[in-house]
């Protein structure tokens, strides 16, 4: 299937706050490769983090799933049948178009797509729990919780992968970080208008927090190893084991 390319933000307009609507799913694998640097990396890593960390007879959660790149690259990867995938998002748009995708694999490992908010899913027998990008759109107040949550729904072994946009504790260093990021942004062909508008409508939905933000979480949570695994610029993957 060919990509269609982002141009959402392409012309001026009265901004509004992001939302995971149907426009934003018909350019989505565009947009994400075009704005998240590392993303295809990051998929790929979590592929193979898969084959270490899966479990005989356990479940693999992809929570914010968005079109299950992450989960079709671990189906692909982890020929296992006992084991299945939980695929969860709220966005209704996101979770039909990736029923479609996933539907049209044929893998060992089954699959289970389902429209929910993860701050009320129940997790067990989880030996790997994929957070790609999702946390970060979560209030803050929540997050918490839901790290300790998937700690209590970890086998002992069992691994969280938790990607996100950071903030760099030195504020300087973080302002040229960012614009690096900008720069990559345009190298892929956004504009500066479009980098600015989204930015824009971002705000308040996508709060990024530290890294040590998100080390105190695993440590709070009961988590004694973890470490990051990718980075680059202010985007970063960390693995926490239980
Ligand atoms: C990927 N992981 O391609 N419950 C369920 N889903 C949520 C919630 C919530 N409370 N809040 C946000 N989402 C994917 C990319 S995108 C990241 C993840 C990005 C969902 C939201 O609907 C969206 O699909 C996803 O989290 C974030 O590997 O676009 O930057």
């Amino acid at each position: 299937m060919t990509e269609r390319k982002d141009t959402i933000f392409a012309e001026p307009q009265d901004i509004k706050k992001f939302e995971f609507d149907q426009k934003v799913v018909e350019v989505f694998p565009d947009m994400i490769k075009r704005s998240v640097p590392g993303y295809t990396t990051i998929i790929q890593g979590i592929a193979e983090i898969a084959q270490r960390f899966v479990q005989p007879n356990s479940t693999i959660y992809d929570l914010g799933c968005s079109l299950g790149a992450a989960s079709l690259a671990i189906r692909q990867t982890v020929d296992r049948s006992d084991c299945k995938i939980i695929a969860i998002d709220n966005s209704p748009a996101m979770i039909e178009r990736c029923q479609m995708i996933q539907s049209s694999y044929n893998f060992a490992m089954p699959i289970e797509v389902m429209e929910a908010d993860i701050n009320e899913l129940e997790m067990s027998s989880a030996s790997m729990v994929i957070l790609n990008f999702t946390l970060q759109f979560l209030p803050r107040g929540h997050r918490q919780e839901l790290v300790d949550r998937i700690y209590d729904a970890l086998l002992p072994g069992g691994c969280l992968v938790l990607s996100e946009k950071i903030t760099l504790q030195h504020k300087a260093l973080d302002e040229h970080i960012i614009d690096l990021h900008h720069d990559f942004k345009k190298q892929n062909g956004y504009s500066d208008m479009e980098i600015a508008q989204k930015r824009a409508a971002l705000e308040n939905v996508l709060l990024p927090d530290t890294r040590e933000k998100h080390y105190k979480r695993f440590a709070n949570a009961g988590f004694s190893e973890y470490d990051s695994w990718f980075q680059q610029y202010n985007f970063a993957s960390f693995i926490a084991v239980k």
